[in-house]
C-alpha cells in the first residue's frame, strides 16, 4: 500500500469504530422518530454519501478531520491549529502575543521561554513550517517567524505549546521562513528583511546609507540557537529549501537599496539569491567571518562575487519563493510582473561551477496574470499560483510552461478560479513535502467584503478551501478568519502523535520542579507556604474540583509566586489559577505544573478561583489569600 491508501484506510477503520459508537447513541433516540424513513429518503442519503465519498468538505459530527492544518495569526501573534477539510478551528497556540486563557506570557514558564523578548507583549507572525525527515513532515516542531520583533519561535507538536523563542541578532523583521527538508531538518532558515546599518550604533546618520545590508538566518532547529548569518546585497522576502540538503533560495524585492517606495521599485529586475549550504560551512569552519553588534554570531560573505552565493535576475519585486515537491524547481512568484520564474535547481551545480551563466538556470516564465504571490503544488505535475490583483489562483502545468517555454504551442494555462478576495498565500495538502497528494488547496483570501454578514468596518479575512482532487478546482467552503492568516501548512494527521497527559518531567516546567526541589517540596504531595526573604512561593497540588489549599498568608508588598500542579489524571481535564483583581490567570493542563508571580498590593482579603471549567462544583473550586497589612 502507499502511504495515502494506508492513511486513508487508517482513517476508515478510526471512523468506523467512532460511527458504530455514535449509530448506538442513535439507536437510543430512534424511538422518538415520528414518520419512518422512506426508500426515497434512503436512495437520496445514500446518493449524497457516494458523492461525498469523493472528496467531500463535510464531516459528519463526532468524525475527525483527515489532515492539521497549521494557520499563521499574523499580527494577533499567535499560531492555530485547523481541521481539514472541515475548516473547524481547533486550538490556538499563543506564542508572540499574551494570552489570558492559558497565562501565556504571564506564567513564569513561558517568560523563560520567550527569555530575553519575555517583555514584549506583541508579534506579527507569517509562516508556520513543519520539521522534516528526508522531506517528509515528521511530526515533531512546527516553527513561526515574528516579522515585527525579528523573532522565530518553535511549537512542540507533542504539546503544541512554544517551547523555544530566539531574537535573530543584527537584522530587523525576520519575514520568509522554512525549513531544511533533507536529510532532516537541521537548520532553520529566514529572511532578514530590512536592511540596516552594519553596525547599527546611530553612529553614521540617515544619510549614508552604504553600509545598510540584509541577512540571511540559518538557526539550529535542535537548540534553537544561531547557527550562522549570510550577508546579502539587496533584501531579502521569501525563501524556500531544495529536497538535497544543498541549497536555500531567496527572493529580493529591493536589489536598489532604496529606502523609500520611489527608490524600491526602479529597477527592472530584482533576484533570487541561491545559498550553498556546503560553501557557507566550509566558510564557517575556515573562520571565513566576522561578527557585528557587539555579539558574536559569525555572518558570512554571500555579496555579489562570493563563493557562497549566486544571484539570479529575475523579473522586479518578486515575492514567493515554492520548491516543487518533486525536488526539481525553485518557483519565483512576481508580484509587480504577472510572470513567475521556474529555477531548475538540477542547474544549480553548474552554476555554482560556473559552468552556466544565472539566467541560464530559469528554464522558463510562464504568465499567469496579475500580481503572483505564491505558488503552490498537487503531486500531478500541477501548479496553483494566487493573483493578488486579479483575486484570481490559476492553475497552470509546469511541464507544458517549460515546454512551451521552448516554442512548443501548448497552453500551459489549466484554470483561473475566481477566490474572495485578493489572495497571499495559498497552500495544497502536503504539497510543501514529498508527499504532496492533489487533494486540497487553501487559499487565504487578505479580503472577505461581502462573503459574510457585516460586522462593522473591520472585518474577518476569508479562508478558502478548494478541491483540486479532480480536473478542475472546486470552490467548497468559506472560512472567515481574523487578522491575519499570512501562511498555513496541511499535514495528514498518520504525522501527528499529540500527547493526551502532560510527562511530569517536562522541560517546559523542569526549573518549576527543580526550585520546588530546592525549596523541599514536592509538588506532586505538599501544600506548602515557603517564605523566602520578600518572596514567598505558594506550592499547591489541584484535583476538581478542589486546590490542596484553600488559604495562605502573605504580607503587603510580598512578591508571590503561585505554583499549581494538577494531579488530575483524566484527560481533557485542566485547571485554571486566577487571583482576582492581580492580572493573574494560567491554565494547568492534566499532570503539568504551572507558576505565575505577583506582588501582594493589596491588604485584605483576595479570593482565588479555577477559571478553566473541570467539574459540576468548578465554581466551588476557590480559595483565599489574606494580603497582612
Ligand atoms: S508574506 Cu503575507 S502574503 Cu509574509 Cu509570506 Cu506573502
Ligand atoms: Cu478546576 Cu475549574
Amino acid at each position: 500500500m502507499s502511504n495515502n491508501e494506508e492513511n486513508a484506510k487508517h482513517n476508515e477503520l478510526e471512523n468506523a469504530d467512532r460511527r458504530k459508537f455514535f449509530g448506538k447513541t442513535a439507536l437510543v433516540g430512534a424511538g422518538a422518530v415520528a414518520a419512518p424513513m422512506t426508500a426515497a429518503m434512503f436512495a437520496s442519503m445514500a446518493k449524497a454519501n457516494a458523492a461525498e465519498a469523493a472528496n467531500s468538505p463535510f464531516v459528519h459530527p463526532g468524525d475527525l478531520d483527515e489532515y492539521y492544518g497549521f494557520w499563521s495569526g499574523g499580527h494577533s501573534g499567535e499560531v492555530r491549529i485547523m481541521g481539514i477539510p472541515s475548516m473547524r478551528e481547533l486550538m490556538r497556540i499563543p506564542v508572540f502575543n499574551i494570552d489570558s486563557a492559558t497565562g501565556w506570557g504571564l506564567t513564569d514558564e513561558s517568560k523563560r521561554i520567550k527569555g530575553d523578548s519575555a517583555h514584549l507583549l506583541a508579534g506579527d507572525s507569517h509562516h508556520p513550517h513543519m520539521s522534516m525527515t528526508d522531506g517528509s513532515y515528521n511530526g515533531k516542531y512546527v516553527f513561526i517567524n515574528d516579522k515585527a520583533n525579528s523573532r522565530v519561535a518553535r511549537i512542540r507538536c507533542d504539546v503544541m505549546k512554544c517551547d523555544k523563542m530566539l531574537t535573530v541578532p543584527n537584522i530587523q523583521a525576520v519575514h520568509g521562513l522554512r525549513v531544511q527538508k533533507a536529510p532532516y531538518t537541521k537548520y532553520v532558515v529566514c529572511n532578514g528583511e530590512f536592511e540596516i546599518p552594519m553596525n547599527n550604533d546611530g553612529k553614521d546618520g540617515m544619510e549614508d546609507v552604504s553600509t545598510y545590508r540584509s541577512l540571511y538566518n540559518v538557526i539550529n532547529a535542535e537548540t534553537m540557537e544561531m547557527a550562522f548569518q549570510v550577508m546579502v546585497d539587496g533584501n531579502l522576502d521569501n525563501t524556500d529549501a531544495d529536497y538535497d540538503g544543498k541549497y536555500f533560495a531567496s527572493t529580493c524585492y529591493n536589489s536598489e537599496m532604496g529606502m523609500n517606495l520611489g527608490e524600491m521599485i526602479t529597477a527592472e529586475r530584482d533576484h533570487v539569491v541561491i545559498f550553498s549550504l556546503a560553501a557557507c560551512e566550509a566558510a564557517l569552519k575556515a573562520g571565513k567571518y566576522k561578527t557585528y553588534n557587539g555579539n558574536n554570531v559569525p555572518v558570512l560573505d554571500g555579496r555579489k562575487g562570493s563563493e557562497l552565493t549566486r544571484y539570479i535576475p529575475v523579473p522586479k519585486s518578486p515575492h514567493g519563493l515554492n520548491t516543487s515537491p518533486n525536488g526539481e524547481y525553485f518557483v519565483a512568484n512576481g508580484k509587480l510582473s504577472p510572470t513567475v520564474s521556474i529555477i531548475s535547481i538540477k542547474k544549480l551545480d553548474d552554476l555554482f561551477a560556473n559552468k552556466i551563466q544565472p539566467r541560464d538556470a530559469v528554464v522558463a516564465e510562464p504568465e499567469l496574470g496579475l500580481g503572483p504571490l505564491h505558488t503552490a503544488f498537487d503531486n500531478k505535475g500541477n501548479a496553483f499560483t494566487t493573483l493578488f490583483l486579479d483575486s484570481q489562483i490559476a492553475k497552470w502545468n509546469v511541464q507544458d510552461a517549460i515546454d512551451a517555454h521552448n516554442g512548443k504551442k501548448v497552453n500551459y494555462i489549466r484554470q483561473k478560479l475566481d477566490v474572495h478576495y485578493q489572495p497571499g498565500h495559498n497552500h495544497t495538502s502536503q504539497g510543501e513535502t514529498r508527499d504532496a497528494d492533489g487533494k486540497w488547496l487553501i487559499s487565504l483570501c487578505k479580503f472577505s467584503k461581502d462573503r459574510f454578514l457585516p460586522v462593522g468596518p473591520l472585518r474577518p479575512e476569508n479562508d478558502q478551501l478548494i478541491d483540486i482532487s479532480g480536473d478542475e478546482m472546486k470552490l467548497v467552503h468559506d472560512g472567515p478568519t481574523f487578522a491575519e492568516p499570512h501562511d498555513c501548512m496541511i499535514v495528514h494527521r498518520s504525522k501527528m502523535k499529540p500527547l493526551k497527559l502532560w510527562p511530569r518531567t517536562d522541560p517546559i516546567f523542569a526549573e518549576t520542579i527543580a526550585q520546588a526541589k530546592r525549596d523541599g517540596v514536592d509538588v506532586y504531595m505538599d501544600n506548602k507556604v515557603i517564605r523566602d526573604g520578600k518572596k514567598v512561593r505558594v506550592y499547591m497540588t489541584s484535583i476538581a474540583p478542589n486546590y490542596g489549599m484553600n488559604e495562605f498568608k502573605v504580607k503587603l508588598g510580598d512578591e508571590v509566586t503561585v505554583i499549581v500542579t494538577n494531579l488530575d489524571q483524566v484527560e481533557d481535564v485542566t485547571h485554571g489559577f486566577c487571583m482576582t483583581n492581580h492580572g493573574v490567570q494560567m491554565e494547568i493542563g492534566p499532570q503539568a505544573t504551572a507558576s505565575i508571580t505577583f506582588t501582594a498590593n493589596q491588604p485584605g482579603v483576595q479570593w482565588y478561583y479555577c477559571n478553566w471549567f473541570c467539574h459540576a462544583l468548578h465554581m466551588e473550586m476557590r480559595g483565599r489569600m489574606l494580603v497582612e497589612a
